[in-house]
């Protein structure tokens, strides 16, 4: 024959394990190394065939990628889901079809849990908390304990398990302290663009902010830009709390316009590829599965930015 499966594989050469991944979109840094990491982990000298599509954070796209995906038959779905809700038919899609179907980064609400095999990714509750407790103690070693304190909070893509954590530990950990006044919340999507329109709008309703918690690196790098536009200074007039820890929060944290940033770990590709040898050999894996993370701070910054990886 000329071409078609039957005289495919090469004498020694196995099939590549095809993997369909339902990406998010592109709208962070985070983001950027995530795709990244995927794409430089499922490469045909692992065994893999990539086929890599980008919902630009519409869960509509992400269910079309995904019945593309069983339609294709390929060996194994992906997904980075936009928000936690309203999987449940395209997931029973992907069972029927055969197809196991591992969540990376967001997590997904259904009812029936082996609609999916396993998850990977960041505590976004923890992340919150932790994002809290360094207030805390900020709040008590500069010496601010009396002082009334008005924060905002720059919330991610609403729906998104990323977003949902996030706000719930952050808004908790601020409830334990009245000296802690929330004006205000609202979504800034994760990109820098709205955190900067959604930072000026704050800006001008309040006159006296104390505290920006950005639920991403890139809106915190919007809203530095708009402290900046009217003439205050980011990390000083107002402090500002991040999540990620990409490379350029550190260097903002090194210029002191970020105070702090709670690390999530986007590098899943060699995670995912971990999770699929397993299934490949017949083992099983753990259903949730957490990746351990940090805090950094203006104080250790400068020392832990050659050893971060995105
Ligand atoms: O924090 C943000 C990205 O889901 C953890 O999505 C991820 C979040 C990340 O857009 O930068």
């Amino acid at each position: 024959f000329a071409g078609g499966k039957a005289d495919a594989p090469a004498a020694g050469k196995k099939d590549l394990i095809v993997v369909g991944y339902a990406q998010v979109g592109a709208e962070s840094d985070w983001r950027t190394a995530n795709t990244e990491s995927f794409k430089s982990t499922f490469v045909e000298a692992n065994g893999y065939k990539l086929i890599f599509d980008d919902a630009q954070q519409k869960q509509e796209n992400q269910i079309k990628a995904i019945r593309n995906f069983i339609q294709q038959d390929v060996d194994y779905i992906v997904v980075a889901p936009v928000v936690e809700t309203g999987w449940e038919t395209v997931l029973a899609e992907a069972k029927a079809a055969g197809i196991p179907v591992i969540l990376s980064d967001r997590m997904m609400k259904v009812s029936d849990p082996s609609l999916y095999t396993c998850w990977v990714g960041g505590n976004f509750l923890q992340e919150g908390r932790d994002a809290a407790k360094w207030l805390d103690s900020y709040v008590k070693k500069s010496g601010r304990t009396n002082e009334d304190l008005n924060i905002v909070i720059l919330q991610g893509t609403i729906g998104s398990s990323a977003q949902v954590g996030r706000t719930q530990g952050v808004t908790e950990g601020l409830a334990k302290n009245p000296k802690y006044k929330l004006l205000a919340k609202q979504t800034g999507e994760f990109t820098q663009a709205k955190g900067q329109e959604v930072m000026e709008s704050f800006l001008k309703a309040y006159p006296k902010i104390d505290i920006v918690i950005a639920e991403n690196d890139n809106m915190a790098f919007g809203a530095i830009d708009a402290i900046k536009a009217v003439g205050k200074k980011p990390g000083k007039d107002i402090i500002i709390i991040s999540f990620d820890a990409v490379k350029e929060a550190f260097n903002r944290m090194i210029a002191g316009e970020i105070n702090a940033d709670v690390e999530c770990n986007p590098l899943h590709g060699p995670r995912v590829a971990e999770i699929i040898q397993t299934l490949e050999n017949g083992g099983s894996v753990e259903k949730i599965m957490y990746v351990v993370e940090e805090v950094f701070d203006t104080e250790n910054a400068a020392a832990k930015l050659p050893t971060r990886k995105y």
